[in-house]
């Protein structure tokens, strides 16, 4: 086991070294493409691999950054970032967890219909990547979206008001939590179909590369989807055409009630980048900061045309698969030990190291929370759509005069 994980953690930190990934394909085949029989041999049992599905990650994901770009902390982009931003992002990660928290409460009380995924525990992936990217880049969510599109600066109150059924929501009500959208913020949707968003933001940056915009597009996919043929065609084909995408994967070691140990081959995903060199770097998502640096190296290597960038940010999910799961299959523990790497009381104490005075950050603690409570009640005092608009924003209208992407 122990062997098992020192090699993973060393085939990640070639992954960020370089920026192809032809050195994990050695390290991971015999150069050939075909396993090494050694490799094989130590091949965990399933219960060793379930014992590093609950393991800190905080390992392999330091090791793996610290051989990337910014070997010194000095030199992490990072590093730069001025208080207010530091703060931003903070605020971002806070509106996040109390978003949920309060859909939570809504949906309990019978007032929030559908079905709710919540990302409790990974908002530290959204914020970085959401403060990293340029306000014209595209985001293209999964059905755990909440805090990816409030991270791209959508309304609180509109998606409220989405998932009320609300018409001032952002899709006049109709959506709700799996199919949010806001073209404002370049957020072309929540996707309940897992693992479609990579196609759909591979093509998105194909619009950009053609259009020449500058810009790039993030898909972001769990390590569920991320075993999906879509995904692999998505990835195989931006490489082909060294498309301005990132695929961001959300590791939580779950797809639903399945641990990742049951459905996948391999312990760390980013191994997979070398199947089709492309750059691969392998990070820690509970470090709002390291993602933020990781998507900054990404960005710039997308943008300036080097190509599509993996990124395999390992974190935990601290609540159900959907809201009301009574996750049993969890093995006992494990949720009170994923508890420890939530990922806001860790940026917190990060922003007081960083001579953030404890007063400012309780203002914005408080800010957030009346700016909430007042979303909620503001959502719920809108009107619902009204019955003959029913199928008014379902389907196109010809001529069209929808968005485009990139124009
Ligand atoms: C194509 C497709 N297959 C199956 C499902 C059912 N489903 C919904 S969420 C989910 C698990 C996804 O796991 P992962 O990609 O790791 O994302 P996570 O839920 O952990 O964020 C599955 C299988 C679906 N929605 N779409
Ligand atoms: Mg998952």
């Amino acid at each position: 086991m122990a062997a098992s994980k020192s090699a993973s953690t060393k085939k990640s930190a070639s992954a960020s070294k370089t920026t192809s990934t032809s050195k994990v394909a050695k390290a991971s085949t015999g150069g050939d493409g075909a396993p090494k029989k050694k490799d094989l041999a130590k091949a965990p049992s399933s219960n060793a691999r379930a014992d590093r599905a609950i393991s800190d990650t905080k390992g392999r994901a330091a090791a793996s950054w610290g051989d990337s770009v910014a070997k010194a902390r000095g030199k992490r982009p990072s590093d730069k970032l001025p208080k207010q931003e530091l703060l931003a992002i903070y605020r971002t990660m806070v509106v996040a967890r109390r978003f949920e928290e309060l859909v939570i409460d809504l949906f309990r009380e019978g007032e929030l219909p559908g079905f709710v995924h919540v990302a409790i525990g990974q908002e530290g992936i959204a914020a970085g990547t959401g403060h990293s990217l340029g306000d014209g880049d595209f985001i293209g969510s999964t059905h755990r979206a909440h805090a990816h599109i409030i991270a791209r600066g959508a309304s609180p109150e509109a998606m409220f008001a989405e998932m009320l059924g609300r018409d001032t929501g952002l899709c006049h009500g109709k959506g709700g939590s799996m199919h949010l959208a806001d073209m404002s913020n370049n957020v072309v949707g929540a996707n309940g179909v897992v693992g479609s968003g990579a196609p759909m933001m591979t093509g998105v940056a194909m619009a950009q590369k053609e259009l020449k915009t500058g810009n790039i597009a993030v898909a972001f996919y769990g390590d569920g989807a991320s075993s999906q043929g879509n995904v692999h065609e998505a990835m195989n084909l931006a490489k082909l055409w060294d498309l301005p995408v990132l695929f961001i994967l959300e590791d939580n070691k779950y797809a639903e009630s399945t641990p990742a140990w049951q459905t996948t081959p391999v312990d760390d995903l980013a191994v997979r980048g070398a199947a089709f060199q492309m750059k691969t770097l392998a990070i820690d998502g509970n470090d709002v900061l390291e993602v933020y640096d990781a998507v900054q190296e990404a960005a710039e290597h997308a943008r300036s045309g080097q190509g599509p960038v993996y990124i395999v940010a390992e974190t935990k999910r601290l609540s159900g698969h959907y809201v009301g799961d009574a996750e049993v299959y969890r093995p006992k523990g494990e949720a009170k030990a994923a508890r420890a790497t939530d990922p806001i009381p860790a940026f917190r104490a990060v922003l007081l190291e960083r001579k953030v005075q404890e007063n400012e950050i309780k203002a914005v603690e408080a800010e957030v929370e009346a700016t909430l409570e007042a979303a909620v009640e503001a959502a719920r005092a809108a009107d619902r759509p009204a019955p003959e608009d029913a199928l008014k924003h379902v389907y196109a209208e010809y001529p069209y005069n929808g968005p485009v992407i990139g124009i």
